[in-house]
This record gives C-alpha cells, sequence and structure tokens, in this order.
C-alpha cells in the first residue's frame, strides 16, 4: 500500500503527543516542539565501530522518520498551525554501543536494553549495551516523531529493557503459503513493536514449502506449488537475515511426529499401513537417521540456539491403525501410543539432539505430552492449552513459553454491545504470565508468543486479524509487570495502531478515532 502525500493538503488536524508502544521502562516527558531535520544523521561516539546492523538501522529509520510527513517538501503541504512553536531541532543524534561487537549475537542473553535522550535544545543522544538496543531506540524515536516530522514533549527521557527475553510470534506457513516479502513485511510489524522471536510453523500435513539441498524432493513433492509456493535455501537465509538487522530472532519449527507431510517426499520415514500418512514411523530407525542429516542441514540455515519440533496432537490411532507399528509394539514392550510417544522423544534426545547443538522446544499439551522427562535438560515447552498447566510444566523440568490465551486467528462470535476486537485485545492484555506462579517457577518462564495459525487466514487477512492483537502481547511481555491500565493502552494502542497503518500495516482499528491513514 503506497500512502500519497499530497492529500495533506486537506485540512486535517495533526495531533501530536505521540507515545511509544509498547510503554518504555521509565519515560519522562516534557512539554517543548522541537522539529526533526530533514538531513537527520546519527553518528557514531568515538569508539563505537559501524557494522551492518547499525548501519542497515539507521537507513531504515532516518528513511522513516524523514520520509514520515512534514519533512523536507512535504512539509510546505501542512499549514504552520499543525505544528507547535518548535524549541529547537533534532539535527543528529549520537550514538553509542557499549558492547559493540561485528556481528553481535541474538539470544536470550542479548542485553536488549537502551536509553534516550532528547533535549529541549534538540540534543539527541541513545546509548546501548548491544546494536540491538540501539534498533529498539531508534523504533521509539520514530514513534516520538509520528508522522509530523516533529517532536511535541521534550525534554524526553527512555530507560528501557524488556520484562521478558522471548516475546514471540508464531506464523504458519504450511496451510496458507506466505510469500517471502510478506514475511519480511511480518518482521516489519514485529520490530515495530518490539517482539524479538519469529517462531515459523514452516511445514504441516498440508504442505512442506521449505527447501532442502539435501532432500529437494520434500518440498519438490509437498508444496503446494513447486517452485512457486515454496521457500529456496536462499530465501530461508535471506529471511533469517532480513529479521536478524532488525533484532529477531528466527526459530524455524518442523512438526514431528505427526503434523506432517513429510510422506510426501519421502513416504519411507512415515506410517505407510495405517491410518495416517502424515505421521513419522517411531519404530522405523531410519526415522532418526533421517532427521538428524535433514536437521543438520537446517541448523545451518537457521543459526538460532532454538529449533522447534513439535510434537502435538499425535493420535494415537496413527500408530493402532498400523500393523506393523502394533506388532512392534508388543514386541518391544511399549503400551499404548502414549508411551510410544515417549519411546519417540527419547530416540530424538539420544540419536537428533546431539551434534545439533540446539535447545528443543515443544507445544507442551495439558496433558504433559511430550512430557520434559523425554527431552534433553534445558529444553521448552510452549504451553498452548490453559495457562493453568504451567507450574505442573515446569515442576516436571521444562522451561515455558506461553501461547494458550494468545491465540490469534481465534475469532468468536460476536454480539451487539461491542466490536469483538475490543474484547479480545483487552483480554489478551490482561493475561499475566507469571500468574499461580511461585517466584522459583517464575523463573522459568522464558515469556511469551501470540500464534497466528493460518487454516482461515491468508497473507491478505493476516495483519488485521493479528498485528493489534499482537501488539497487546507485545506491550505485555515488553512492559513492566503494572502496566495493566486499559484505559491508558487503549489511548496508546489506538495511537499505535494509526502509527502501523501510516506504514501500510493494515493493522486493526479498536475504536473510532481520526487517523492520517483515513485521508490519504
Ligand atoms: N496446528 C498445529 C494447529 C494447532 C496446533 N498444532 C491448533 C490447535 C488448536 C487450536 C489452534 C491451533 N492448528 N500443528 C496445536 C498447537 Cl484452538
Amino acid at each position: 500500500m503506497k500512502l500519497s502525500l499530497a492529500t495533506l493538503l486537506l485540512p486535517v488536524t495533526v495531533v501530536h503527543g505521540y507515545d511509544v508502544w509498547p510503554l518504555p521502562t521509565s519515560y519522562s516527558t516534557g512539554t517543548s516542539a522541537l522539529s526533526i531535520s530533514p538531513s537527520l544523521t546519527f553518528n557514531l561516539e568515538d569508539g563505537t565501530s559501524s557494522n551492518g546492523v547499525l548501519t542497515s538501522a539507521f537507513d531504515r529509520y532516518s528513511a522513516a522518520i524523514i520520509g514520515g510527513m512534514g519533512c523536507g517538501d512535504t512539509r510546505s503541504l501542512l499549514s504552520d498551525a499543525d505544528f507547535p512553536k518548535a524549541s529547537g531541532e533534532v539535527k543528529a543524534c549520537t550514538v553509542s554501543v557499549a558492547n559493540g561487537r561485528e556481528a553481535p549475537e541474538l539470544s536470550y542473553e542479548t542485553d536488549e536494553s537502551y536509553t534516550m535522550y532528547i533535549g529541549e535544545d534538540g540534543k539527541c543522544e541513545i546509548k546501548a549495551a548491544t546494536e540491538f538496543g540501539v534498533v529498539h531506540a531508534l523504533e521509539s524515536l520514530s514513534h516520538l516523531a509520528g508522522e509530523t516530522c516533529s517532536i511535541s514533549n521534550a525534554p524526553i527521557s527512555i530507560t528501557d529493557s524488556p520484562r521478558f527475553a522471548y516475546r514471540g510470534l508464531m506464523i504458519d506457513s504450511a496451510r496458507h503459503f506466505l510469500p517471502v516479502h510478506f514475511i519480511e513485511h511480518i518482521i516489519d510489524t514485529m520490530a515495530a513493536s518490539k517482539l524479538n522471536v519469529l517462531h515459523w510453523h514452516i511445514s504441516d500435513t498440508e504442505s512442506f514449502p521449505s527447501s532442502s539441498d539435501l532432500f529437494p524432493e520434500l518440498a519438490e513433492k509437498g508444496a503446494y506449488s513447486y517452485p512457486d509456493a515454496s521457500y529456496s535455501v536462499q530465501d530461508l537465509k535471506g529471511i533469517v537475515q532480513y529479521a536478524y538487522n532488525r533484532g529477531i530472532r528466527v526459530m524455524p519449527e518442523w512438526d514431528v511426529p505427526g503434523h506432517g507431510s513429510w510422506g510426501k517426499g519421502k513416504p519411507e520415514v512415515t506410517i505407510l499401513d495405517g491410518a495416517c500418512s502424515n505421521t513419522l514411523d517411531p519404530t522405523n530407525p531410519d526415522v532418526y537417521t533421517f532427521l538428524n542429516s535433514f536437521l543438520t542441514e537446517m541448523a545451518d540455515i537457521f543459526p538460532d540456539a532454538n529449533l522447534f519440533l513439535g510434537g502435538d496432537e499425535v493420535d494415537t490411532n496413527c500408530f493402532d491403525s498400523s500393523p506393523t507399528v502394533s506388532k512392534w509394539m508388543s514386541d518391544n514392550g511399549i503400551e499404548d501410543g502414549v508411551a510410544l510417544q515417549s519411546y519417540f522423544w527419547q530416540q530424538v534426545t539420544a540419536q537428533v539432539m546431539p551434534g545439533l547443538n540446539k535447545t528443543l522446544g515443544v507445544w507442551m499439551a495439558d496433558d504433559g505430552i511430550p512430557y520434559p522427562e523425554d527431552l534433553p535438560a534445558g529444553s521448552f515447552g510452549n504451553v498452548w492449552m490453559s495457562q493453568s498447566t504451567m507450574p505442573t510444566v515446569i515442576d516436571r523440568g521444562a522451561d515455558v513459553v506461553l501461547s494458550g490465551p494468545w491465540y490469534l486467528d481465534q475469532q468468536q462470535p460476536g454480539g451487539f454491545s461491542t466490536y469483538a476486537i475490543q474484547s479480545i485485545w483487552q483480554g489478551m492484555y490482561k493475561v499475566e504470565p507469571y500468574e499461580g506462579l511461585s517466584p522459583s517457577q517464575q523463573s522459568s518462564v522464558l515469556g511469551g508468543e501470540a500464534c497466528m495459525w493460518s487454516e482461515g487466514v491468508n497473507a491478505l487477512d493476516f495483519d488485521s486479524i493479528a498485528v493489534t492483537k499482537a501488539a497487546a502481547v507485545a506491550e505485555r511481555l515488553w512492559s513492566e509487570v503494572g502496566v495493566v491500565d486499559l484505559e491508558d493502552a487503549q489511548e496508546r494502542l489506538m495511537e499505535h495502531v494509526c502509527r502501523l497503518n501510516m506504514r501500510g500495516i493494515a493493522a486493526e482499528t479498536i475504536a473510532q478515532n481520526f487517523c492520517l491513514s483515513d485521508v490519504l
């Protein structure tokens, strides 16, 4: 969506007083207005060395801030009355990174904190421990600058860092294919709300879009359409790099042993004589050597420390309906399908994970399957059903990520009193990940994740269904525990939605207001 500037000749009232979403840890503002120079630059302080993350962030954000309305030529489109009298001009921001690195690492240990000061005279200073803190600071600056290339509330002093290190969005490219440029767009929407883990549910029963050099037949035969609806190895690497430059980790998921479409390209590893052709055969030793080879190749493409392998919703009838699997189970003293899943995960732990050097993540349902006891020490469970199962999962030995309350695609049938989005975003915003946990249990919570299952969603309705709600979750995971005032959040979220809309992101609006995107 390309927004035209010419329509700003319309008599619009430019609203000043932009806030930052999610709300920073500590945030003080004044009442002085500043203009932002159309030649705004970012200058590295002596001793801070430049690298790709910083230079690409400077390019993006100077373009976003200056390319916003009200700078240079476009400023003349607005009337002077739209700008409070500026007490100074922001011409340059000095940026310093305490622990600058050539290729900074993105992990739970990454220090994402930053401070930013903008004085009444236009002085601008950004300080961060790592390059990714600078990325967050620049995002915040772009919020403060709004769409008018000016700042209304100097002096501004921000000290900011996230509450949780894992702030995820899950996307599903198996039910509907999501083109590469659209995944980059999703990454932009994540950066706008400081989400930092893209959990990519790449494949499922419906399709297998990711390519592999070792096993090309997986995508050739498993994609909805090959190569059009597939990701080349180069595409996968490009998405990882795109996300990295924005401080976002990409955690890939190939769901096993169920929820798969391995059978289209490699039928020999699936259950061939049972009811479920989408299910890997846990009794076949070749399955583990195959997974090891495939995942070793993928580990190189996706450098993230986490690897997600699903484990959810295996129908035990998939095993019972197969004569060969049933016979193997009785020969080997494995009582039922639940015990066979335990066996599967024990083999993955013994044969697949060693050498990959990855932390394993799985979905953990209310029944606890896959059991933490069957997984490598240090594995984590994504709690996708009831939040009340968190203490049980933690006590059984897993770290946890909470996603159950945050299923973005679960639209509810509505009544007449209010728009569904109101109750949905507020319900999601109110969730407290530590609820019901003792202090020691709390230390096992890595964070949370909003999930966009895509059976009923494609790239065209993705933004409107996911982005506003994901922004609400993002504030819960970034801001302090006490940031719970719904009225205050509503005001700021409306402004954030307007900001996203101005950027060409079709986030769902939450209440009546005027946004410049309406007249563009
Ligand atoms: N696909 C996969 C899904 C779901 C899961 N795994 C799912 C189940 C219930 C709801 C929403 C999504 N569609 N592979 C469960 C983690 Cl309500």
